[in-house]
């Protein structure tokens, strides 16, 4: 990682840290054990990709840090409530999330619901509760943006044919499109949140945006595929991740592991490809991307 995007990268994710834990409710207030699973859930863990995207993005349209803070917490928390939603029984059933028990193991099944759903509200509050833009119609797209993106034409949609795929055959083709809901559309929303609260970009500027957060997004999926096939392999000696092991299609099984690291490669190409087009001020936003595809665990 360069000694500069490191120091960045520190600093962004302290900034984002301070924010989720000054919005999220405090134990000592009621419901305290429902205030305390949602603060389990989200402080202190995960690589908060999502909101380093939004601050780079951010960086790239001019915005004001604080803003770009709290677009990034707010696609953050939707994201933590989708994990939390994802563990439980009736979807993936896992009992480790970020090295953690995960929250109905921790708590228990109606509360890990109870923190999904509050979180997701905690978002959009966040989300209105300040002036992030100058003009409050973009402040409203931006809650149309990642309302949509949460929804079922984005996330909650990718995740039905996920659950609604296992023990199929998909085809590529059906594999991106589940995906690109799944976790491509949360991506995107952190990118064009965090460029929203700036005003240097116009719209064909955004389009191009969406195109980079859309390979981004894939790509960051296909080495999840991957890293999970190779810890897998490393660990069980198995060359099927979890995924495949619970009878989902993956980049892997479908593509074998040479063909989806190439397809990595390439959609890292084109999503640098998009951003040369904005010269030396889209550099954040090509050392995020470095770092995710780049990542090891
Ligand atoms: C329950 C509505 C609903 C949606 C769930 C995103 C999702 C949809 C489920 C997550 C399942 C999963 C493990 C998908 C693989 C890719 C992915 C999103 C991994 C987790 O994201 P990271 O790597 O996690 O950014 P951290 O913990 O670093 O935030």
């Amino acid at each position: 990682m360069h000694p500069d995007f490191q120091s960045w990268a520190s600093e962004q994710l302290a900034l984002v840290e301070t924010c989720l834990e000054k919005h999220l409710p405090e134990t000592n207030c009621a419901p305290a054990r429902l205030h305390d699973a949602m603060r389990y859930s989200v402080l202190g863990g995960g690589k908060r990709v999502r909101p380093l995207l939004s601050f780079a993005a951010g960086e790239l349209s001019g915005a004001d840090k604080t803003h770009a803070t709290i677009a990034g917490a707010a696609v953050e928390l939707i994201h933590v409530y989708s994990l939390v939603h994802d563990d439980l029984p009736c979807m993936d059933n896992d009992t480790l999330r970020r090295g953690k028990p995960t929250c109905h193991v921790r708590y228990d099944e109606p509360t890990a619901l109870l923190v999904g759903d509050s979180l997701q509200s905690l978002a959009f509050q966040l989300l209105t509760e300040t002036n992030l833009t100058e003009d409050p119609h973009v402040q409203l797209e931006m809650v149309r943006h990642l309302a949509f993106a949460a929804g079922s034409r984005g996330m909650a949609g990718g995740q039905a044919i996920d659950l609604d795929s296992v023990g199929k055959t998909l085809s590529l083709p059906e594999l991106e499109f589940m995906h690109i809901h799944k976790t491509g559309a949360l991506i995107r929303a952190a990118v064009i949140l965090g460029a929203r609260c700036g005003n240097r970009l116009d719209e064909t500027q955004f389009k191009l945006l969406d195109h980079f957060a859309k390979c981004m997004g894939l790509a960051f999926q296909v080495i999840d595929d991957i890293l999970d096939t190779e810890a897998t392999t490393a660990a069980l000696g198995k060359t099927a991740g979890k995924d495949a092991e619970n009878n989902k299609p993956t980049y892997v099984s479908i593509l074998g592991i040479k063909q989806a690291r190439e397809l990595a490669h390439e959609l890292r190409q084109e999503a640098t490809g998009v951003l040369n087009q904005f010269g030396s001020e889209a550099l954040r936003l090509q050392q995020v991307t470095d770092f995710i595809v780049q990542r090891e665990f």
